[in-house]
């Protein structure tokens, strides 16, 4: 197949095609389709890997740092913490283990979409090689808990256990915790590690609690109705009719295990995702030999460079990521300035590309029409696999497209698409996560700052912060998270990097002697400014998306301007962040004095 330099494009009749199908999906509910797995969806939230009798005693205690969530950000900030010589600090997780994403997210075939060479991270310092390019769910789990031991923090952690609110107490300098099991924890530092995509969201399907068959989300996995593991082996499905709602990143990952175990599978498709060659290779021990002190870092930086628009000589991870930057520079930001016409041109000749793969790899030639992607490349995160496409090929699989329109209605039988009932036995939601909604909703967290002052309220009309990392009126608070910061297609590198420049604020303000810092409402409002002026670049580009997480389901506002992302790109994010650090006067920062 060529690399598509030949194909040739009418742009504007393009265009027209895209907006096409962007209206077909335009709903005026935006966010309001889907709800949280709580109310009339609590029952989606059992955690299968938690022992539901689970019980201890409440804890009333004094510690340096609670982090809320236990992922990633909550392992690299507290290993950074611990590297400074920060004593007592408490992971305080929902779940039964650390791991965040990959604690939840074991659904057969979950694996990381960036390399898990720079995904996984602290990999020098915990001493790990991943086994394959693109590790498996289990591995990057393993990982985590890895990272936990090698910081010593699961002593202190506090599994199966939500923070509820959290007080600030001028006079003692420390936020008061309290959690679901009672605990009131008295804390220096308080880091919400909440995740970019952890609360799972359900479609407001009408009739969806009338199915009378078995039900979960992909991130509840229920392997004991379903047998076998993460890597498949789906023995109780054998005479199972299933049916699954969406074909995101989870939902292409888990359809071929789907389709080689479940009698009949119905896939129920609202937009196809694109899907380019994934291209998995175990870990070469060769190579390995070769690595120097450094590389992880050098690796993710590399990358990050490349894929927001920079120019690197070498192109170290060199996959199907960094292989379409060769062509099409990112819309999300870059270091140069880029020739917009050209990338544009560039992203509609590698969706031609996309859309003639699927011809080639897909018989029936209606499937195939129907999984074709009419959307510029960027709209939604591109997806990569060799097996998901070919699995329309099985006779025991079929695709039903909702041509943009979702599923209709659910009955106490199975789904109805188009006035046709589709009979299940399982139905399997892999309709994702929230994504920067409201903090409170969230993090499920309520914050009285200074004055009892809500987060919710200095938030209410979106977010306010000094680099998306602190806010004013709520001293020695930081958040770890996408909003209002540069964020990186390979997500664990922003977290990284945030998470040391967290430390590092952290480790200066226990050095000069500062109690609590915040910073000054000018540098919050400076910091705002610079989000709103960079947003409108994006926004058109959004607009012409059809509608998604990633365009906040094709609804704009002031305040998901002030949720964005930072405009520049990963790259001047994370510039900029060292400039501040290597210039040592922690600007825009002040101390706030105990309370007498
Ligand atoms: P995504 O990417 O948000 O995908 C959710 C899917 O669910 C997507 O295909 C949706 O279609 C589909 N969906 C949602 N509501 C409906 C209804 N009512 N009917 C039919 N289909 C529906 O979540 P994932 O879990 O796949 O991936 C999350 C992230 O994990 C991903 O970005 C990676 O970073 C890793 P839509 O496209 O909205 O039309």
């Amino acid at each position: 197949m060529s690399d598509g330099q030949d194909i040739e494009i009418d742009v504007e009749a393009l265009e027209r095609k895209y907006a096409e199908e962007r209206d077909k999906r335009l709903r005026t509910d935006a966010f309001e389709q889907f709800h949280e797995l709580a109310g009339d969806y609590a029952g989606f939230d059992r955690d299968p890997n938690a022992d539901p009798d689970f019980k201890r005693d409440p804890i009333v205690e004094e510690c340096d740092v609670v982090t809320i969530g236990g992922g990633f950000g909550a392992l690299l900030v507290a290993g950074r913490l611990r590297e400074k010589g920060l004593g007592k600090i408490r992971i305080i997780e929902k779940g039964a283990d650390v791991g965040g994403t990959w604690y939840w997210n074991r659904y057969p075939g979950a694996a990381c979409d960036v390399e898990s060479y720079i995904y996984m991270p602290m990999l020098e310092e915990v001493g790990t090689m991943p086994t394959e390019k693109y590790a498996k769910a289990p591995e990057i789990f393993a990982h985590s808990q890895k990272i936990a031991r090698h910081y010593d923090l699961y002593a202190d952690a506090l599994f199966q256990t939500v923070v509820e609110a959290a007080r600030w107490d001028g006079k003692r300098q420390r936020w008061i915790v309290s959690t679901s099991r009672g605990d009131e924890i008295a804390t220096r530092y308080l880091i919400s590690c909440t995740g970019l995509l952890s609360n799972p969201k359900m479609p407001g399907i009408p009739g969806i609690d009338s199915f009378k068959g078995h039900s979960f989300h992909t991130s509840r996995w229920d392997y004991t109705y379903t047998g076998g593991n993460q890597n498949g082996e789906l023995t109780g499905l054998k005479d199972k009719r299933v049916g699954i709602i969406g074909t995101g990143s989870t939902g292409i990952q888990c359809i071929p295990h789907l389709g080689n175990w479940a009698k009949q599978l119905y896939v129920f498709q609202r937009t196809p995702s694109s899907i380019d060659p994934r291209g998995n290779a175990p870990t070469d021990p060769e190579w390995v030999k070769t690595l120097k002190p450094g590389w992880a870092k050098e690796r993710m930086r590399n990358f990050t460079s490349l894929t927001s628009g920079g120019r690197e000589e070498v192109d170290l991870v060199q996959d199907g990521w960094t292989d379409i930057i060769a062509d099409v520079s990112s819309p999300t930001g870059g270091t140069e300035p880029v020739d917009e016409a050209a990338v544009k041109y560039a992203q509609m000749r590698k969706m031609e590309l996309t859309r003639r793969r699927i011809e080639e790899a897909v018989d029936d030639p209606e499937t195939a029409e129907a999984l074709k992607p009419w959307f510029h490349y960027f709209c939604k995160r591109p997806c990569f696999h060799d097996e998901y496409l070919q699995t329309f090929n099985k006779p025991n699989v079929k695709l039903v497209d909702t041509k943009g329109r979702g599923v209709e209605r659910v009955t106490p039988k199975g789904v109805v698409v188009d006035g046709t009932e589709y009979e299940l036995d399982l139905l399997i939601f892999a309709t994702g996560f929230d994504f920067i909604v409201e903090y409170s909703r969230e993090s499920g967290v309520e914050l009285y700052g200074i004055g009892g002052r809500k987060l919710s309220d200095h938030w209410a009309e979106g977010r306010r912060t000094l680099h998306g990392l602190q806010t004013h009126g709520f001293p020695n608070f930081f958040v770890i998270g996408p909003t209002q910061a540069g964020v990186a297609v390979n997500y664990c590198h922003s977290v990284d990097d945030q998470s040391s420049h967290i430390a590092y604020i952290i480790g200066e303000a226990v050095k000069r002697g500062i109690g609590a810092i915040q910073p000054t409402h000018e540098a919050e409002e400076k910091w705002i400014e610079s989000i709103l002026a960079s947003a409108g670049a994006r926004r058109a580009f959004l607009a012409s998306c059809t509608p998604g997480y990633l365009n906040y389901e094709g609804k704009w506002g002031r305040q998901f301007a002030l949720n964005d992302f930072y405009g520049a790109g990963p790259t001047a994010y994370m510039g900029m962040l060292a400039d501040w650090r290597d210039e040592g006067s922690l600007v825009g920062l002040e101390e706030v004095p105990a309370v007498a």
